[in-house]
């Protein structure tokens, strides 16, 4: 089109193209651009994440870890950490938009420098025993598949007395924090904390259905005031729920860890799940507008995500985007998905949205299978 073309608008404003070009530089001296150019970019009819789904495979984050152990210590590293990262907005960390995932390794002897940041943490333990992490000073020993959370602004350090390498996934709101610029560190005056705390105290005097009353006072925290859940009282649970339930058509047998003060989410950032899906189980395909990190605790299965099937076993890692077609299934044995969801984020500001696979019987027919890594 030629610079003198001219345009309308149905109120018979009339200009050239060039004029409005011309116009729309003269703005950028002032800081300021006309919307009716990004319009349509902005308000998209819906979520267009930059991130894909991907699986980080514990048969190659293992090895890596473990070499890591080799070339740094944790002293050095601060954390000895592998992100990782989503291929589809690899310049930002974390695993979805909202989700930061890294798996980390402390070997027998070391210790990991007490600090607190604004960055709301958990861990989910993957191998190894003997590790413990320090919250507020109480000494919380850690075993695979406890989950042990580290709130904003809670003081927290990490050692491994045993004998074992200990790895664990880690999962932070780090990409929200970034966002909201609210990013804050403080060192602790000494290495390690002193152990202050009675152990296992936030388990024992928060866990077990008797609280102090003001536990219950308006002021409570905004995070669960119990640090560690076990897996063996998880996955009890679990196996109960099981017994007299039906599964959930999208999700399987899943519970919710809760914050015992309020029945509500451990942490303001970040919700936690744990799902069974049995033996033979295939869940109908959903997406909604939470997005999530998903980690095998137990068994094998798939889960068929925006029509390409990603096989998992225990000790992976996977990334479900917002607004992604995911469906699950363990078609050889029984399987347990931890996973983190952004869910409690979302909520209040009345974003929660979901929808069932309108097509082929709530089923997504599988056009690739995940490969892995380049
Ligand atoms: C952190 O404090 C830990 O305490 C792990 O284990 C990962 C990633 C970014 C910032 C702080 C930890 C982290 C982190």
């Amino acid at each position: 089109m030629s610079p003198e073309s001219k345009v309308s608008s149905p109120s018979g404003a009339v200009a050239s193209l060039s004029e409005r070009e011309q116009f729309s530089a003269e703005l950028e001296r002032f800081e300021m651009k006309p919307l009716w150019l990004i319009y349509r970019d902005v308000l998209t009819k819906q979520p267009r994440a930059r991130e894909v789904p991907f699986l980080w495979s514990w048969n190659v984050v293992r090895p890596l870890l473990l070499r890591a152990g080799g070339l740094i210590t944790a002293a050095e590293a601060e954390r000895r950490v592998l992100m990782f990262l989503n291929p589809g907005n690899p310049a930002q960390i974390g695993a979805t938009a909202t989700l930061y995932a890294a798996a980390q390794l402390i070997l027998p002897g070391e210790t990991a420098r007490a600090h607190r940041h604004s960055p709301a943490a958990l861990r989910f333990v993957i191998e190894g025993e003997g590790a413990y992490t320090c919250v507020e000073g109480e000494k919380i020993f850690m075993k695979p598949g406890d989950l042990v959370l580290t709130p904003a602004m809670v003081w927290h350090d990490h050692g491994n007395d045993g004998n074992e390498p200990v790895m664990w996934l880690d999962g932070l709101d780090i990409p929200l924090t970034a966002a909201l610029n609210c990013m804050f560190l403080d060192e602790f005056p000494s290495l390690s904390q002193t152990e202050s705390a009675p152990r296992e105290r936030s388990e024992k005097l928060y866990g077990r259905a008797l609280f102090p009353s003001e536990t219950l006072a308006p002021a409570a925290k905004p995070y669960s005031p119990v640090w560690a859940y076990r897996w063996a009282e998880a996955r009890e649970a679990l196996a109960c729920l099981a017994q007299g339930s039906a599964p959930d058509r999208f999700d399987g047998t899943i519970l919710r860890y809760v914050n015992p003060a309020n029945g509500g989410e451990v942490l303001p950032s970040m919700g936690c799940r744990l799902q069974l899906l049995r033996k033979g189980e295939r869940m109908a395909a959903h997406r909604h507008t939470t997005s999530a990190v998903y980690h095998v605790a137990e068994g094998s299965g798939h889960s068929i995500l925006d029509g390409i099937r990603f096989d998992w076993r225990k000790g992976d890692t996977f990334a479900v985007p917002i607004w992604l077609w995911h469906e699950h299934a363990a078609p050889t044995e029984d399987a347990v998905l931890f996973s983190v969801t952004d869910e409690p984020v979302l909520a209040p500001l009345g974003l929660l949205r979901s929808e069932p696979y309108p097509e082929n019987g709530g089923f997504q027919a599988v056009r690739s299978v995940f490969q892995g890594s380049r």
